[in-house]
This record gives C-alpha cells, sequence and structure tokens, in this order.
C-alpha cells in the first residue's frame, strides 16, 4: 500500500467522523497523520522498522496502529466497518463548496439525499432553500460549487502530479538505454493543473524502453504500449504519456512536447517567414536537418534567445524575446525565507523551533510564525495572550539560534465587518503582520473589497494573504475588486502573498502579472503546516515565473537587514 492509498484512507476517515459529529480532536488526529504520511519522502512500506511510525510528527499510537494494520493486511477493519455507516457516503458531498459536514447531514437527514446527482437535481428544484440554516444564497452557492468540482474533474493540481511524475522519471531514467530524459507538457511549464504527465526520453533503443516504462511498479493500466510513444494510467489516478526520440532530435522534441500549443504554432510559422520547417523532429531547411539536438538550437535558428519553458503560452513571450526584452525570472535559489508558516501553537504539525530549524537548513535567513488568530476557533487559533507567549517564546530560542532570525508573525482574520482579529497594540509587537480573509466569502464584490482594503490601510498589516481565497477546483475566488486591492497595495506600500499551499496558488500567474505591471511587491509563502511543506516554495516560485516575476519584485528575496528595514518596526 502507498503513502498516497493510506493517506487517503485517512482523510476518508476524519470526514465520515466528521459528518458523525465525532469529537473536533479525534478528527484532527486523522487529518495531521495523513498530512504527515503525504508528506514523506520515502515509502511507509519500505521502513524496516514500523514501531518508527508511531515516532512520526503528529502521528499518535492508535493511528499508528492502523496504519501498521494497513501496510501488512492491506486493509482496515476499523475502517470497512466505518464505510459501511449510514452517513459514510455523504462524504462525496465535502468536495463541493459550499457544502459543510453539517449541511451533508442535513440534507440526508431531511430529504434522504446521498448522492451528487440528486443533491444537484434538489438545488435545481429550489428544494435545499427551504431546509432550516440552508436558503436561497447557500442553495446558489451549493450549486455553484457542483458545477465547478464537475468541470475540473480531470485536471489535478501540479504539485500532486509533479513529484510522482518526478519519481516515474527517475524509474525511467536508471533504465540503460536512455540517454536524456525530462518533464514536458504543461508539468514543464509548471501550470496550477495538468490533465496528463509527459515525459520525454532519448534513446537508440525506444522498444525496450518502451517495454520497461508498461512494467514499472506505479503501472495501474496500460493505455497503449507502441514503438516510440506508450501511455499508462498511475496507482495514483493519473495518466503519464512517455515518448522516445533519437538523441538528434531531443532538443526539436522538447521544445515540440513542452508546449504550449499556442507558442509552437507562433514558432513554427515564424520558421517558415524564413523558408524553415521546425517540427519535433528538427529544424530543417529543404530535407537538411540543420537543428534539433538542443532547445537552444531551435530558438536560435529563428534569430529568438532561449525563451523559459513557463512563459511558453504566447502571451507576449515571443515579442519579448525578439525585442530582447524577456524578464530575468525570479529563481528558487534567490529565496532567502519563508513568511508564511504554522506551528503547532495552532494548526500547525511541528514546534516553533523545529519550523525554524528546517528553514535554517535550507539556507534561509529567516522565517515569519504567523499562526491563527481567535476567529479561526477550529484551528486553535491563537488568544491575545498566548499570542504575547508566542512573541516571548520567539524571542528565548532566538538568543539560542545564530545566523537565524525567527520573526514573530501572526495571520489576523479580517473579520467581516472588516475589523482585524487583534488589537492594534498587540500587533504593534509583532515583526510581521498577514491578514486574510477566511469567511463570509459571500460578500458582494464592494463590501469584500472594501473589507480587504481596510485591512490594507491598518498601519500595522504588512502583507495580504491568499488574496483571492480560491481553492484550485473547489473554491471559486470570492468576488473582489483586484485592481483595486492592488491600488491601494500601491498607495500603502503593501505586499500581495502569493501563497504557495498546492491548492491554493493564491496569486495566480495572471495575477502575479498584473501586480508587477502596477509595481506592487509579492512575497511567496508557503502557508506551510509542517517542516516538509517548506518545500512547496518551488511551486509558488514556478507560479511567480509564469508571471514574469523577477528577483526584485518579490519581498522574499531581501536578506534578513533589507527585510527588517523594509518592514520598518
Ligand atoms: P495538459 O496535458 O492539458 O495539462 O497540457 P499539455 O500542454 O501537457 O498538453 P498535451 O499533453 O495535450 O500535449 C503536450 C504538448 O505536446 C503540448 O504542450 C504541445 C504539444 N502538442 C500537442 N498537440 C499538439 C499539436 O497539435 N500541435 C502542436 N504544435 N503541438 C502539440
Ligand atoms: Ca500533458
Amino acid at each position: 500500500m502507498t503513502n498516497q492509498e493510506i493517506a487517503r484512507i485517512l482523510v476518508h476517515i476524519s470526514e465520515i467522523l466528521n459528518i458523525q459529529g465525532e469529537n473536533p480532536f479525534k478528527i484532527r488526529a486523522y487529518i495531521k497523520a495523513s498530512q504527515t504520511i503525504e508528506g514523506l519522502t520515502y515509502e511507509l512500506s519500505s521502513l524496516e522498522d514500523k514501531n518508527k511510525i508511531a515516532k512520526l510528527p503528529g502521528i499518535g499510537g492508535g493511528i499508528a496502529k492502523k496504519i501498521m494494520e494497513l501496510l501488512e493486511t492491506g486493509e482496515l477493519k476499523y475502517y470497512e466497518e466505518l464505510k459501511k455507516t449510514e452517513y459514510a457516503p455523504l462524504t462525496e458531498f465535502l468536495k463541493i463548496s459550499g457544502m459543510g459536514p453539517k449541511h451533508a447531514k442535513l440534507v440526508y437527514d431531511k430529504l434522504g439525499i446521498k448522492t451528487v446527482e440528486e443533491l444537484k437535481k434538489a438545488a435545481e428544484e429550489g428544494r435545499l432553500k427551504a431546509l432550516h440554516g440552508l436558503g436561497e444564497k447557500v442553495e446558489q452557492n451549493i450549486l455553484r460549487g457542483i458545477q465547478q468540482v464537475q468541470k475540473y474533474k480531470e485536471r489535478l493540481p501540479l504539485a500532486f502530479i509533479y513529484p510522482r511524475a518526478q519519481n516515474i522519471l527517475e524509474e525511467v531514467k536508471k533504465f540503460k538505454e536512455v540517454k536524456q530524459i525530462l518533464l514536458a507538457g504543461s508539468l514543464r511549464r509548471m501550470r496550477e493543473t495538468i490533465a496528463d504527465a509527459d515525459i520525454l526520453a532519448s534513446s537508440d533503443h525506444a522498444e525496450k524502453v518502451m517495454e520497461a516504462f508498461v512494467n514499472l511498479p506505479q503501472t495501474d493500466k496500460v493505455v497503449a504500449k507502441g514503438k516510440t510513444k506508450s501511455s499508462i494510467v498511475t496507482r495514483d489516478g493519473f495518466q503519464v504519456d512517455l515518448r522516445v526520440v533519437p538523441p538528434e532530435s531531443f532538443g526539436a522534441a522538447s521544445h515540440y512536447f513542452t508546449g504550449s500549443k499556442a507558442h509552437n504554432i507562433r514558432i513554427r510559422s515564424l520558421g517558415a517567414d524564413k523558408g524553415l520547417k521546425i517540427n519535433e523532429y528538427g529544424v530543417f531547411k529543404k530535407e537538411k536537418r540543420i537543428a534539433g539536438k538542443t532547445e537552444e538550437e531551435i530558438f536560435k535558428s529563428i534569430n529568438l534567445p532561449y525563451i523559459p519553458p513557463e512563459l511558453r503560452e504566447d502571451q507576449g513571450e515571443i515579442e519579448a524575446a525578439q525585442n530582447r526584452k524577456l524578464p530575468s525570472l525570479i529563481e528558487l535559489k534567490e529565496i532567502k525565507g519563508d513568511l508564511h508558516v504554522h506551528t503547532d501553537w495552532s494548526d500547525g504539525n511541528n514546534s516553533i523551533e523545529e519550523m525554524a530549524q528546517a528553514a535554517k537548513n535550507r539556507g534561509y535567513q529567516y522565517i515569519a510564525i504567523c499562526d491563527h488568530s481567535p476567529a479561526m476557533g477550529i484551528t486553535g487559533g491563537l488568544t491575545q495572550e498566548r499570542l504575547q507567549k508566542q512573541i516571548e517564546e520567539i524571542g528565548r530560542l532566538n538568543r539560542k539560534l545564530k545566523g537565524f532570525k525567527i520573526l514573530s508573525g501572526t495571520e489576523v482574520d479580517i473579520r467581516s465587518n472588516s475589523q482585524l482579529d487583534f488589537e492594534d497594540e498587540i500587533l504593534e509587537k509583532l515583526d510581521l503582520v498577514v491578514a486574510a480573509v477566511h469567511t463570509k466569502f459571500g460578500q458582494p464584490k464592494e463590501e469584500m473589497t472594501k473589507r480587504i482594503i481596510k485591512a490594507i490601510e491598518n498601519p500595522n498589516v504588512d502583507i495580504i494573504a491568499h488574496p483571492t481565497g480560491r481553492l484550485i477546483g473547489k473554491r471559486e475566488p470570492y468576488q473582489v475588486d483586484m485592481d483595486k486591492i492592488m491600488d491601494a497595495c500601491k498607495a500603502n506600500a503593501k505586499v500581495l502573498e502569493l501563497n504557495a499551499y498546492p491548492e491554493r496558488l493564491d496569486l495566480s500567474d495572471i495575477h502575479c502579472r498584473r501586480a508587477k505591471e502596477k509595481g506592487i511587491k509579492i512575497v511567496i509563502s508557503t502557508d506551510a503546516h509542517m517542516d516538509i511543506h517548506l518545500e512547496w516554495i518551488k511551486f509558488g516560485v514556478a507560479t511567480a515565473r509564469r508571471g514574469w516575476i523577477e528577483p526584485q519584485d518579490v519581498l522574499n528575496t531581501l536578506t534578513l537587514s533589507q527585510l527588517l528595514k523594509f518592514l520598518g518596526r
């Protein structure tokens, strides 16, 4: 059983318990355990000493035992029984934005609704709004939520596919016939969602590579097996296409299969203007191949500099290349710290010290601890008194740490009446204040925009976190006038966050580009709830690159002393 499969079962258990109205601590324990397992860089099944499972952060003895049962027998009795209970089928509803566990239970108890189709029909017929506590607005939200889920069904988040496709690439790379290999398609362009993973390899023995590929342990189903292209569906449920080309075509094929299609069409037509034929095998003048081994050669054949994959969307990158005006995109190694992480003081899984150590190990100079505020009850949001204690604890840890600084911060909730969830007198004591909307997503656009601008205008606020509130494939952004938000940031020298949490990526690439045009700084933060989540920074950086962001646009490329000066505390 893979980590992924185990994590999925634990989440499912937490969902069933949630609908049953179980104790929140018990529910949270399953969620935390699943997060831990999803973040591991090795498979639990490969552990020699299974007793180590109980020692992982966030995994207690009871759940550890259940995991061992899963690993040993491939089954969990407790889970099998739980699945037979009355409310178990309702967990499908939780994928729908606007449907919490209480609503799920309500529609079942009152109307006997058990499937998404039944729910959709009931919403369309206006039968939900009559239920106590639902109403017209919630009904519309649920309907929109269902459409959203159905629309995204075929695409998965980048951060889910990326590491799994990378694992497969590493396996294929081991075949001795393989010379070069890379992730291509939307994965290489780092789009926020991926339909299928494309891998490209070069070899003189394509058929042997095909044979080995379809027999990988990750393979669940072979969709197609050809001489130079095969497709599998992995046990994690997504499709991987592997193409093999001869080494002299690797550059041309890399370019072709990276796409996007729109970019490729433009490149091919620029070639045609010069009497060149550009395809996946190379660049041809009459019948003669004049380039194809590297991607640089392809661009050079039409007098263009190399265009980074993240820009290849035909969104002005070709014109920029022609005018020698391509941006120098931000790179991962330029990130000097993470300015939004959680700890076990609220809903995180690691201590302040563990988070700091993990950040230091990444070569960072600083980290900002931004646990939740009181309004976020379910996340264990800090009271004013606990925040005061946390500031003192951070002071103590900072005296111990050398060459690294922990900043005292908060992710303060912007209440629906636009008040912040902490008094200014405590916000003043912090090194950094991140403010965010977590409730009342359905406010009208004007109200929501005002609500956030009010926070931007508070002199103690530095950053607006996940500015649109979207959850990819799950929740549309709330209604907000981003131009007005950005103008307010500009006027008040405030920063917008690009939250790299896999289902957020909020700001999106498009908003990043707009922010840059308006001259607003962004900060790329992970919102990590565990030390290993710091790794997600790479998806944030990738999204920023897709938004044409350069290092000087990003707050956390500053050194510690520059950052402290910017914050001006
Ligand atoms: P996805 O899979 O929807 O997340 O997005 P992509 O970009 O990976 O699309 P996919 O898998 O259909 O194709 C991979 C790449 O192959 C694509 O980015 C560009 C190239 N490609 C596919 N079909 C065509 C085509 O008809 N013309 C050209 N020029 N390129 C194509
Ligand atoms: Ca693809």
